[in-house]
């Protein structure tokens, strides 16, 4: 899954993408780099970000997705109306950074729609989420938590088979917790749907690495963290760096299945 940030406050620093037909490129490169679907957003959901006005966040989106009618498109956002607009414009998928818990009448526009959705996981709001995070367990309490989110996304209408999980790296979460989600992949992937991981460009990679203050991480810390997370069971990985990724899992992949 790539990622076209039509923001101008993505962690990420590629707020680049602010104009559409920037946006456009951006997701047609990704394609023909060998994704499988991009995930367009307008509303940046880093640490400390605010929240975005319903009709700025249509005013960024609605044009990339036009101009990206036929492809398969992702739409990062956690309201009702904005998920409408884009899956009315073809969008295939919803990726809710709230699980559902954000926007009451989200629910009912994928399941009529009979759209895909993404659930994460995140511990409180972006504008605070990052304020001394504290688990007994996480990877017992994430996974409570997408178990129980499934549920109402089915009890909502939603198909099972339409949902992925996703452990929300970096969403209320220290260095060691992301550590350990990863780690303890195969205990999310038990709860029997495709797991999505986002770890791409991460301030937790640059910590890794010994960078206390950093803000983001490398391409090649990204694809390290992705090809750790394929070999625990992750099955959809959101990126920026599109070809490396799809390079090094491919290489991953057939190996796994080497005879
Ligand atoms: N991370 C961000 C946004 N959306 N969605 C899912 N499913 N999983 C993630 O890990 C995830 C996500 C990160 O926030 P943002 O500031 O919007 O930056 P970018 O979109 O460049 O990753």
């Amino acid at each position: 899954m790539g990622i076209v940030n039509a923001t101008p406050d993505s962690f990420s620093g590629d707020g680049l993408h602010l104009r559409p037909e920037a946006a456009i490129a951006a997701a047609r490169r990704m394609f023909e780099d060998g994704a499988a679907i991009v995930d367009v957003g307008g509303e940046s959901t880093r640490p400390g970000a605010d929240g975005v006005p319903l009709d700025e966040e249509l005013r960024r989106i609605e044009p990339v997705l036009e101009g990206l009618q036929g492809e398969a498109i992702s739409i990062d956002t956690t309201k009702a109306e904005v998920a409408r607009r884009a899956l009315a414009l073809g969008a295939v998928l919803v990726n809710d950074v709230t699980g559902m818990r954000g926007d009451p009448e989200l629910a009912g526009v994928v399941a009529d729609a009979g759209a895909y959705v993404c659930l994460m996981h995140m511990r409180g709001e972006p504008r605070t989420m990052q304020e001394d995070p504290r688990y007994d367990d996480v990877v017992s309490e994430v996974k409570a938590f997408l178990e129980e989110r499934i549920a109402f996304a089915v009890g909502a209408g939603i198909a099972e088979e339409r949902i992925c999980v996703d452990p929300g790296i970096g969403f209320g979460k220290t260095l060691e917790h992301n550590l350990q989600l990863v780690r303890r992949l195969p205990e999310l992937v038990a709860l029997g749907r495709p797991v999505l991981v986002g770890y791409s460009r991460k301030s937790s990679l640059g910590k890794i690495l010994g960078d206390q203050s950093a803000r983001r991480g490398t391409a090649a810390a990204s694809v390290g963290a992705a090809l750790a997370a394929f070999e625990r069971g992750a099955a959809m990985f959101r990126v920026h760096d599109v070809r490396e990724h799809v390079e090094a899992l491919t290489v991953a992949a057939a190996i796994g299945s080497a005879a």
